[in-house]
């Protein structure tokens, strides 16, 4: 080892195989080498959710012979780190040259041209082996008694966690995996929402409790199938206490993480109708009764129940709301969601900062359909932790198609509606096989 010379690695792993001890050991040949091992967050904002905890990472690594140091890295960006530490070398497989992380390995070179350091890449290995590895890490995750417990995970870990709508195997690939990179930050959404709305949209039928909960089951279950994300399942109103224990031990033992109620009774009609059509909110007195009942049923501490609040939707005023939120945490909710059909969202920062006065640990979820301007960091500040986006896949889904269809009707003929469609090439190859 050259004992004048530095050199920087960063690590996501939670999975140390052959190849990577060989790419440190070589590393380490080259100087005192110093790890950065990626936080949690980021590690489950680009890639998936780590099996073993940043803790157990950084003692995995500080155990490998040749590692001298393990910092954390803060960001898929190295260059915080590497203008502190200043390394002599940077060392990384060439799999960056191509691809997703290109634009993190460009700002290597530059970072390190400010002090004169080094890029040192060595083959990356793919063996076979390690796709397997990787593919049965994935695996666990999908594992019910896993993912169940992840939200609440998340909701430790991040100050905000942010849901996208999902009702099949296709949307669910979509809210798993899409990753945005930005100013050396990734973004992934944290896990899929089964919205009702949608759910029945994609069935061509209304959004009125219509679906039976083994049509609604059958849709979780087949995100369920290709995803390892955490799952919050609209129930529309849980139906009878009688009923709605029993579903709530159906999805705690399927591995979805939360169920959320809304506090309406009789014939539900979607909430962005607001007073448009009849819609009756439940007493306190009985919706505590269904809450209670769904907490009693449960198993786990993992699984929540989240109360959803209709007053403001049914311009009942704020203080039936605030009423009905504490009512319902002291009957055992694990979550409040409180929910708005105006486009300022005045009164959705009124009822979060009157809710924090008094509680300041009840998670608060907001449904931003309408009052959509406000950016995530506004509401996490205004105390809110869960964001869902419930109905955007499919409201973007559904013109593209229309689109298309009219226009082959127009053209008698599909080419001009091509260029509107993904090529064939790219549909077929879209989902990989696994064998
Ligand atoms: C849903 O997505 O089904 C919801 C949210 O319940 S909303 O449509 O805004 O009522
Ligand atoms: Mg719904």
């Amino acid at each position: 080892m050259k004992m004048d010379k530095t050199v920087y690695m960063s690590f996501s792993t939670d999975l140390i195989h052959g190849g990577h001890t060989s790419i440190i050991q070589k590393a380490a040949s080259l100087g005192k080498l110093t790890i950065g091992v990626l936080t949690d967050e980021v590690v489950s904002s680009y890639k998936r959710f780590p099996v073993l905890m940043y803790d157990e990472r950084v003692k995995l690594l500080e155990s490998i012979k040749g590692v001298e140091k393990v910092v954390p890295q803060t960001a898929l960006s190295y260059a915080e780190n590497l203008r502190v530490l200043k390394p002599d070398y940077v060392v990384h497989g060439d799999d960056w040259v191509m691809g997703f992380q290109k634009p993190i390995r460009d700002e290597v070179i530059e970072v390190l041209k400010e002090y004169g350091g080094e890029i040192v890449e060595y083959p990356y290995s793919q063996h076979k082996d390690y796709v397997k590895l990787e593919r049965s890490q994935r695996e666990q995750l999908s594992m019910p008694d896993v993912r169940r417990g992840r939200l609440k995970q998340l909701l430790e870990m991040k100050p905000l966690v942010s849901i996208i709508e999902a009702h099949s195997g296709i949307t669910g690939l979509i809210a798993e995996k899409t990753t945005v990179l930005q100013d050396g930050r990734t973004y992934q959404f944290d896990g899929m929402w089964c919205s009702s709305l949608c759910d029945s949209t994609s069935k061509g039928k209304p959004d009125i409790e219509l679906l039976d909960m083994s049509t609604r089951f059958r849709t979780v279950d087949e995100i369920m199938d290709v995803t390892t994300k955490p799952i919050i399942f609209d129930a529309d109103t849980g139906g009878l206490a009688e009923h709605f224990v029993y579903n709530v031990r159906t999805l705690e033992r399927m591995g979805v993480s939360a169920v959320i109620i809304e506090d309406k009774t009789g014939l539900k009609k979607n909430s962005l109708f607001g007073t448009e059509v009849e819609q009756i909110q439940d007493s306190i007195e009985n919706f505590c009764v269904k809450l209670s009942a769904g907490k009693h049923a449960l198993k786990t501490k993992d699984f929540f129940i989240i109360a959803r609040i209709e007053s403001l939707i049914l311009e009942k005023g704020m203080e039936d709301a605030l009423s009905r939120a504490f009512a319902y945490v002291n009957a055992g909710a694990n979550g409040i969601m409180i929910h708005s059909r105006k486009k300022d969202p005045a009164e959705i920062f009124e009822f979060c900062t009157k809710f924090r006065a008094k509680n300041t640990i009840t998670p608060l979820v907001v449904v931003p359909t309408s009052f959509n301007s406000v950016t995530e960091e506004e509401f996490a500040k205004r105390g809110v932790n869960i964001v869902i986006y419930a109905n955007q896949l499919t409201r973007s889904g559904f013109p593209a198609m229309q689109e298309v269809a009219k226009t082959i009707l127009t053209h008698h003929r599909a080419k001009e509606a091509d260029d509107m469609c993904m090529p064939i090439k790219e549909i077929l190859t879209l989902i990989p096989e696994d064998y």
